[in-house]
């Protein structure tokens, strides 16, 4: 019988840790007098830690060292954010979805450019859920390149092709269809309208439309 593999993106698709981020990054601009709003903040969705101090800092020059410091201080104001996370923050739907598509024999991973991913997933209570964990210690180049997804399927044993992923930024999508895998983008057309599939989060999705995607490809 042919596997089939499910990717979940994490931040923006099981859980909106955004704020957190954009607290954390609003109080280091704030210490350091560099403007930041909550528009600049969502140039930062998707994107590594370094990319997003790069952003913030809008072509302003620091050394190594102090960008390293500045990275350390904006992470422990971020994990300290983390501990008032929940099973309760859990996105609408995401539970239910990960646990049908485990009952119907999908295998499932996890890509996300975060290097907090675990830590994130313990206090959801959801480790379980997942085959295969993919952080931002995986792999060098981050979204857009398809590395992350593809280290991923990898260790799923199943085929790219035979991977849906489900992304909430447009380097996540962008990867995914590097990768040669489907991609459900969630969220407004502007921003992930060149996945295969657009929805406003996994509640509205059911395994049978997924069955559809796959079916759409000759795969089933
Ligand atoms: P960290 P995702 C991403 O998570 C966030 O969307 C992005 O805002 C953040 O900068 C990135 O993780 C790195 O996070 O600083 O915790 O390593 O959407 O890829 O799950
Ligand atoms: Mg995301």
């Amino acid at each position: 019988m042919t596997t089939f593999g499910m990717i979940f993106d994490l931040d923006g698709v099981i859980v909106d840790t955004a704020e957190f981020h954009f607290l954390a990054w609003k109080r280091l601009a704030d210490e350091e007098g560099i403007p930041f709003t909550r528009e600049d903040n969502e140039a930062l969705r998707g994107v590594s830690r370094r990319e997003s101090l790069e952003l913030l800092l809008k072509g302003r020059k620091i050394d190594e060292e102090t960008a390293q410091a500045w990275m350390a201080r904006k992470n422990s104001y971020y994990v300290n954010y983390l501990k008032d996370l929940t099973p309760q923050d859990i996105l609408r739907g995401s539970y239910e979805f990960l646990q049908n598509a485990r009952a119907e024999g999908y295998r499932i991973g996890l890509a996300s450019a975060s290097r907090n991913a675990n830590t994130v997933l313990e206090r959801l209570e959801i480790s379980h859920l997942f085959d295969v964990i993919g952080d931002g210690y995986a792999v060098v180049n981050t979204k857009p390149a398809s590395d992350l997804f593809l280290w991923v399927a990898g260790g799923l044993g199943v085929p790219a092709r035979q991977c849906i992923v489900f992304e909430d930024a447009e380097a996540g999508v962008e990867a995914a269809l590097r990768g040669g895998m489907l991609c459900v983008g969630i969220g407004p057309t502007e921003r992930v309208g060149k996945a295969h599939l657009i929805c406003q989060g996994l509640y509205e999705l059911t395994i049978q439309q997924m069955q559809h995607l796959l079916a759409e490809r000759q795969l089933i």
